[in-house]
């Protein structure tokens, strides 16, 4: 099935024919390559290699760290289509989709390209006659990287672009369920590489391993920041581990969001937005929409017409004409059904979430997008399940609306949908949402690479992507620098 698309990419047949690690694709279960897993020492020695090349690419200019970017950018758009398809076999995601995951590569590019030339400092005035202050931003090091299989792609190059122009060198530890386009990913950058033609050896390695690699990146002092995407399980693992040897770490992990449906807002977008947020990707996104917290005088009618909608969905093949692809495994599967069993014992009403399309295929895990609606925000509901569950959970007053999409232990995305000015500031006030993401009446996820991405709380606090995120790739710098024939002392010591 995928051979031939891994060839057009230019990954080499050795490494997906010769490994001792099965790859399955989730769309009918069955093993599509074989990837070698690495081990300790092999993750030891590409960190090394990672770490001398640093010490060349640093000192290249950055505009000049841009323009491979750039031609990776090209490589990318060159190939999206087959990319975006490798995506759909090896995460289960529909076409429209998986090209959406390339062309946000595409997008990280572009704004780390015209990065390059704004790692802009600051001039700060000093307090001392002919003397000035400024902030510099220099690379940091090595960056390990550490990704989830929802986003198999997108999420290695948002990290990966930003360290790049930031003069830093990368090792990527993708899923084990997604090694494919990992290498696929791999193999489009050396082309880049190859065009620049002056990057440093082993700038950008790729480890295929499992915890063991894992943990050999997190412990390893030479990766001056660790920045993992995943499970609040694996953060919690990691977060510490990385501090324990004073590294920096950016955590973006799990979230629970919500969407304020108001008694105002336009019903036409709310259900869109809904449907979009809560079933794309299979609800397999971190930002998917996990909850509803819906005005009463509307639940019913709201309910009725997400209900509607759901029947008319679309589940199968995620290549063809369809809107609900697989999950990813079987686990999912199983995470799913478990989750909605605790949900009907703590009174919730289950619409949906059976199995789908099991004759066709029996190594597959289809499922129908389920419904719950839940007299209160009970513990299934405060728990994060990646998959196709939506709770809904009615409230009669905007205070307790606020209270409830705070009152999880995540904090990713929210969103309100209203059309009354004072509860769409209010949500994005300081006493609104407590999330890293608050939107005003689109759904909760599919946010563009220009913000800051990350949440808080249990969501880890990190920031990767747009706005200022590139600080955190860097190191900061504080120069003060004397002019003068004096030596004058701060806060007007005198020390003769
Ligand atoms: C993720 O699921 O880890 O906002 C990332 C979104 C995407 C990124 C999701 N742009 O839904």
């Amino acid at each position: 099935m995928v051979d031939a698309l891994l060839t057009s990419l230019g990954v080499p047949a050795s490494a997906f024919t010769e490994g001792n690690h099965a790859v399955h694709t989730p769309i009918d279960g069955s093993r599509i390559a074989a990837v070698h897993l690495q081990g300790k020492a092999e993750v030891v020695a590409k960190i090394a290699q990672a770490a001398d090349a640093f010490q060349a690419w640093r000192n290249v200019p950055a505009p000049r760290r841009g323009e491979l970017v750039r031609l990776f950018g090209e490589v990318l758009r060159k190939h999206k289509a087959q990319l975006g398809e490798l995506v759909s076999i090896e995460a289960g995601k529909i076409t429209q989709e998986g090209l959406g995951e390339v062309q946000e590569m595409i997008d990280i590019c572009d704004f780390a390209v015209g990065l390059s030339r704004q790692l802009y400092g600051l001039t700060i005035a000093s307090e001392r006659p002919g003397h000035h202050m400024r902030e510099s931003w220099h690379p940091l090091g090595v960056v390990g990287v550490i990704s989830a299989f929802n986003f198999p792609v997108a999420v290695w190059a948002w990290n990966t672009t930003l360290a790049l122009v930031c003069g830093d060198s990368v090792v990527w530890k993708p899923s084990e369920k997604t090694p494919l386009t990992a290498l696929a990913c791999q193999a489009l950058f050396e082309q880049a590489l190859k065009a620049f033609g002056e990057a440093p050896d082993g700038l950008c390695q790729l480890v295929i391993g499992d915890r063991e690699a894992g943990e050999a990146l997190v412990d390893d002092p030479r990766v001056a920041l660790v920045s993992a995407t995943g499970s609040t399980r694996m953060g919690r693992e990691v977060g510490p581990r990385v501090a324990a040897r004073f590294g920096r770490s950016i955590l973006e992990l799990g979230g629970n969001n919500a969407m304020i449906l108001a008694p105002s807002a336009d019903l036409d977008l709310a259900v869109r937005g809904i449907l979009f947020s809560a079933v794309g990707t299979a609800g397999q996104r971190c930002t998917t929409l996990r909850r509803v917290i819906v005005h009463r005088s509307v639940k019913d009618e709201v309910v009725a017409r997400v209900k509607a909608a759901y029947g008319k969905v679309r589940i199968g093949d995620p290549r063809k004409d369809n809107l609900i692809g697989p999950l990813i495994d079987q686990q999912s599967y199983q995470a799913m059904q478990d989750a909605l069993g605790q949900a009907r014992e703590e009174g919730g009403v289950v619409f949906g979430g059976e199995r789908q399309l099991q004759d066709q295929y029996p190594n597959a895990y289809y499922v129908a997008p389920a419904i719950v609606e839940m007299p209160g925000q009970s513990a299934v509901v405060r728990h994060e399940t990646f998959a196709p569950i939506l709770y809904v959970i009615a409230y009669d007053d905007f205070e307790e609306a606020l209270q409830l999409n705070n009152e999880v232990p995540q904090g990713l995305s929210s969103c309100i949908f209203t059309v009354d000015v004072r509860e769409a500031e209010r949500f994005q006030s300081a006493s609104g949402s407590d999330c890293g993401i608050a939107n005003v009446n689109i759904g909760t996820s599919g946010a563009e690479i220009g913000g800051a991405f990350g949440g808080e709380k249990e969501t880890g606090g990190g920031r990767e992507s747009g706005s200022d995120a590139w600080k955190a790739y860097m190191r900061r710098q504080t120069n003060t620098v004397n002019y003068s024939r004096e030596l004058p002392l701060a806060q007007g010591i005198v020390f003769d």
